[in-house]
């Protein structure tokens, strides 16, 4: 069937049973960016003045660039899952930041955003960091088959880092299986050390071309050292620095294939992510060490990206959302100078905290989207988050959520694509990591903050990584108090009360 005959049948059908206001559901195509770590304040169109990201800036210009959009959580894992399953990820088992063995964290069955399209006619595809474990209970088979992952919750097509770069191993997995792999020199991960000589960023400091500052001094490959142990996959294993062109090769390549016909692209970029290791044409691009340099980085993919639309006509048949998955960090374990070299950068803009904190930094993030012809390029005060995108893709492609899942994505495609009227949420869960009890709830103009532990790790992020002592409950208005400094719980107990049942209410559902 040819792909604009399909359309006129979705839209038949749509027009049917939900009458001619939803007449605009169809199937344009869908990328979804995801940057790693990258903050509010990181990108020249959101005020940054350190680095340009021209093209970061241009899909800004001729779209919506939202100044309340959201991730759910200030990590990565929950952040994933959650965009994924449009669940929040608290109410998941094992949905924190995923170890190199872990297994499939998201249930093969779980209906997904990729599965809500692959229904709609999609053909969809994940190609970039994945960090939602892979396999079954064991964890993965690094030298079979690495079954189940994401071909068995809705996407086609994979071509995957398999958790994230600073943890092993360096290798890529497409579908099932590690590429290249060679039979003689099996791969072995684990987290205990294999021998006692196996040569680590203790033993072997001084090899390192890139120091670490906390963590990460297990196994050494490319002259880095990771979380976690690995021997063998010699044959498979990638370099650091041609991550983000691959990345940018396999998605132009899945771009081209399904050019005819509907696809979505989850395109799940490592940068800024440590060990921020760009590609030596991005070193020293910026004055900000490799973490700017990383950031150039990205916004060459989403130049090279935006090219292919283009190329190929598909620029104004094409939602592009770009988002990120948890707000910024300097020192995350390397010495890669970002700290010292931060000048007055701020790489969380106004707010405070970054990964790992809920204070707004953590997960008020750059998001934008982009559809030429279809979204009238502004600014957008609407309130967003990737948990939403399950509901209001679905609704797009005229697909109904399944009742027993994606329970907490709203369907805010008015607001996404900025429709005149057009309402976003009126609250938001954010939470730092895992089920371990730090949440926050934004309603409005107000913000809560809970800590069962009463602790917040690396609430200013631009300068330690501590723990730091906070009362149980905070409030705070982020009309007159963006940056989350003024604790007003005492003046206003009645909104503390309800906000404080309502977060309640929400986590325990
Ligand atoms: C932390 C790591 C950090 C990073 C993070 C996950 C240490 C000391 N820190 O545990 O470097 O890997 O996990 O980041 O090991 S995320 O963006 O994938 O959530
Ligand atoms: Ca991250």
């Amino acid at each position: 069937m040819s792909r604009q005959f399909s359309i006129i049948l979705m839209l038949l059908f749509v027009s049917v049973f939900y009458g001619p206001v939803q007449l605009e559901a169809a199937t344009p195509n869908v990328i979804v960016i995801m940057a790693d770590d990258l903050g509010y304040g990181d990108l020249s169109c959101y005020g940054a003045t350190a680095l340009k990201t021209p093209h970061i800036d241009q899909l800004a210009s001729e779209g919506l660039r939202f100044t309340s959009g959201y991730c759910s959580a200030s990590t990565c894992t929950p952040t994933r899952y959650s965009f994924l399953t449009g669940t929040y990820a608290f109410r998941g088992k094992r949905t924190g930041i995923a170890p190199p063995n872990a297994p499939a964290i998201i249930k093969p069955g779980t209906e997904t955003v990729a599965s809500l399209l692959k229904r709609a006619g999609y053909t969809t595809a994940v190609i970039g960091k994945w960090h939602l474990g892979l396999g079954g209970d064991a964890g993965p088979d690094w030298n079979g088959e690495l079954k189940p992952g994401p071909l068995e919750i809705g996407f086609d097509t994979c071509f995957l880092l398999p958790t994230t770069n600073d943890r092993v191993p360096q290798v890529y997995v497409k579908d099932h299986r590690v590429p290249n792999l060679d039979p003689a020199d099996p791969l072995w991960v684990g987290n205990k050390k294999p021998s006692p000589d196996h040569p680590t960023g203790l033993t072997h400091r001084d090899t390192l071309k890139m120091d670490w500052s906390h963590g990460h001094n297990s196994t050494i490959h490319n002259g880095i050292s990771r979380i976690g142990f690995y021997t063998g996959g010699h044959a498979a294993r990638f370099r650091d620095e041609d991550l983000a062109d691959k990345w940018v090769e396999k998605s132009v390549e899945f771009i081209e294939k399904n050019k005819e016909k509907p696809f979505f692209l989850f395109f799940a970029s490592h940068d800024i992510h440590v060990p921020r290791m760009p590609h030596e044409r991005f070193q020293g691009k910026t004055k900000l060490g490799y973490r700017g340099d990383a950031i150039i980085q990205l916004d060459w993919c989403v130049g090279e990206l935006m090219k292919t639309l283009d190329r190929l006509q598909l620029a104004e048949n094409t939602l592009v959302v770009f988002c990120s998955d948890n707000g910024p960090v300097l020192d995350d374990g390397y010495k890669d100078g970002a700290l010292e070299k931060i000048g007055n950068h701020r790489a969380a803009g106004p707010y405070s905290g970054g990964k790992y904190s809920v204070y707004e930094g953590g997960t008020r993030t750059p998001f934008i989207t982009r559809w030429k012809g279809r979204i009238k390029p502004g600014v957008s005060d609407e309130m967003v988050c990737t948990i939403d995108l399950p509901a209001s893709l679905a609704a797009l492609a005229g697909q109904s959520l399944p009742q027993d899942g994606c329970r907490d994505s709203y369907n805010m495609l008015g607001a996404l694509l900025g429709k005149a009227g057009a309402q976003g949420r009126d609250h938001l869960v954010q939470q730092n990591n895992g089920n371990n009890g730090t949440y926050a709830l934004r309603t409005g103009k107000w913000k809560l903050q809970r800590y069962d532990k009463q602790t917040a790790r690396n609430i200013i992020v631009e300068q330690e990584l501590s723990n730091t002592k906070v009362p149980h409950y905070q409030l705070f208005d982020l009309e007159q108090d963006p940056a989350e400094n003024r604790n007003v719980i005492q003046d206003h107990p009645e909104v503390a009360r309800q906000l404080k049942k309502q977060l309640a209410d929400l986590i325990e559902q």
